[in-house]
């Protein structure tokens, strides 16, 4: 779609702006670097490019811990650069999405200095979440919250004197202080911030955690306080109805601009598709990431039960889907279907499973023309286009992710999806840094088969593949409000049309025959000589119906 509606069916490529590309020669990819490569991602055929956090940050949550929203951190550069940056991408038709990170500021963000600066019960204390603990010296948390990292989502404050205070509530790690959404200055200073960069010209914002903003204000105990997806009904802070509220003001500021600007949450609420939709009522947010098609199983029987519901939901209340494989939060796609257990939590990081890599690239290649063809919007991560694996052998030492360190060691955390990408050369830094630098995070000696360059132009690479399904996407019904429509058939083959584009995804051992007078556009794998064999997905075109049938 064109014009203000472009958001039903984008492409939308995430870019870690540590790890794409580094133009200064410093070993940390920035944004000149990505100014640099914008050629490469008009030319990959993606409509939109959403940053992670680039703003001033001490980078205890790489970046997710932000200091100034108003900012570029100088490791990536100048809010000047930034604004240039959105320019240059729009001239080559490509839109800009920036993180937005309302949950949680960093602990060196001004209001949280002044917060511990102030007294107990000051206003400055009332933007956070503080209270007394609980037993005789308070020495307990104030409830049985756990934060997502691990450990308890409460730190102590020590006061001037050295004695301890009261403690503060931080649902990630204690560098993340969140904010107390219940107080107006909140919802004020980012109406403010969404306003800052709409104004530079960025199309949208993605919302970081955007499922647990709001809190019950009594912060009551929990029966699901490590889990909290796994909740059954209420819980102090997931999916509250408070939520509706906060999204529909900053939908009145990105409908208030000539060019709507979108908004698109990231909603972790498993297996709720109801739940999930309400975010994309009418007026409410634009999308939201769809992480119930990212989790599932590769098998033909979950996957199509997870988009018929996703559909069915999403059709409810008018809004597009948006289909997502991976991000910088989960083990990249290629290792993970290269598993008997395809989840992609924490557990599947540290059993030292066995993992098949080949099949594992068949199976994400199949994946990624399931997703092109599916109805909606998609959103792919930096890498993904290049079949990366998860690097799995970082060592220890490298690591940066406080998931790492907060586990105590025991999990190698999310930087095994963060490694800088390979863009030229045959072994590290493959052209990702210059003059000798050290890429911040070790890339493996074996990716020379995969950088850009090995890839460009080559018949059958993953990068050729994507290309050619981002090219045939823009210009077929898979890019339009063209509903999906399934094929009866066999219970390990997934087969669906739109318009008269036919995907045909082979989970089966048995080769599936490809259906006569149809032409094969694009085919995720070579072909057996009885038709689409295991793992492999094909676009087809139906033959032209005669007028009036
Ligand atoms: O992630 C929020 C989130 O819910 C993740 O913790 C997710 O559940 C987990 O990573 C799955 O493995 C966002 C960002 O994407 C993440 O990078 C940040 O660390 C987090 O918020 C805190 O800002």
């Amino acid at each position: 779609a064109t014009g203000s509606d472009w958001w039903r069916d984008a492409v939308v490529y995430q870019i870690y702006p540590r790890s794409f590309a580094d133009g200064n020669g410093d070993g940390t990819g920035d944004l000149a670097g990505v100014l640099d490569r914008l050629p490469y991602l008009a030319r990959l055929g993606v409509d939109a490019l959403w940053f992670t956090p680039w703003y001033p940050s001490p980078m205890a949550d790489g970046g997710y811990d932000v200091a100034d929203h108003r900012g570029v951190h100088p490791d990536f550069g100048t809010l000047d650069e930034a604004e240039r940056l959105i320019g240059a991408a729009r001239e080559l038709g490509l839109r800009t999405l920036v993180d937005l990170v309302p949950n949680h500021v960093s602990r060196a963000h001004p209001w949280f200095r002044a917060a511990l600066a102030a007294p107990p019960g000051s206003p400055e204390r009332a933007l956070f979440h503080f209270r007394p603990g609980r037993g005789p010296g308070g020495e307990r948390p104030p409830n049985n919250w756990n934060s997502e990292f691990g450990g308890p989502a409460w730190t102590r404050t020590t006061l001037p004197d050295g004695t301890q205070g009261e403690w503060y509530l931080h649902l990630f790690t204690p560098e993340q202080p969140d904010l107390n959404w219940s107080h107006p200055r909140v919802g004020a200073e980012y109406e403010s911030v969404l306003r800052f960069w709409f104004d530079r010209g960025a199309a949208g914002v993605r919302i970081d955690t955007a499922v647990a903003l709001a809190k019950d204000p009594d912060l009551p105990e929990t029966d699901a306080p490590d889990a909290p997806a796994e909740r059954r009904g209420p819980h102090p802070y997931v999916d509250r109805d408070e939520l509706l509220g906060i999204y529909r003001s900053w939908r009145a500021v990105a409908d208030s601009y000539p060019d709507p600007r979108v908004l698109t949450g990231e909603i972790w609420l498993p297996d709720e598709p109801h739940r999930f939709a309400r975010y994309l009522r009418p007026g409410v947010l634009h999308g939201a990431f769809n992480f119930d098609f990212l989790s599932s199983p590769w098998a033909a029987g979950p996957l199509r039960g997870r988009i018929e519901a996703t559909l069915d939901a999403h059709t409810a209340v008018d809004a597009p889907a948006t289909w997502v494989l991976c991000n910088h939060d989960v083990t990249r796609t290629v290792t993970r279907y290269g598993r008997t257990d395809t989840s992609f939590d924490l557990a599947a990081r540290t059993g030292g499973v066995p993992t098949d890599l080949a099949l594992g690239t068949r199976r994400a290649r199949a994946a990624a023309l399931l997703m092109l063809a599916l109805p909606g919007a998609v959103c792919l991560y930096q890498g993904e286009e290049l079949g990366l694996p998860e690097v799995e052998d970082i060592p220890p030492e490298r690591l940066r992710d406080p998931v790492h360190f907060r586990s105590g060691g025991t999990d190698p955390g999310r930087d095994g999806c963060r490694v800088p990408l390979p863009w030229s050369g045959s072994a590290p830094p493959y052209g990702f840094t210059r003059d000798g630098a050290e890429p911040w995070l070790p890339q493996p000696g074996r990716w020379a088969g995969l950088t850009v360059a090995a890839q460009d132009g080559t018949a059958g690479s993953t990068l050729e593949l994507y290309r050619a399904a981002l090219r045939l996407r823009r210009s077929g019904p898979a890019a339009s409000g063209v509903p999906l429509r399934w094929l009866p058939g066999e219970a390990d083959v997934l087969a669906f049309h739109r318009g008269d584009l036919l995907c045909v995804v082979n989970f089966g051992d048995r080769p599936v025959p490809l259906p006569p007078g149809h032409t094969l556009l694009l085919a995720s794998g070579p072909l057996h000589r009885l038709g689409l064999p295991r793992d492999t997905a094909a676009w087809l075109r139906a033959p032209e119906t005669a007028p009036g049938k």
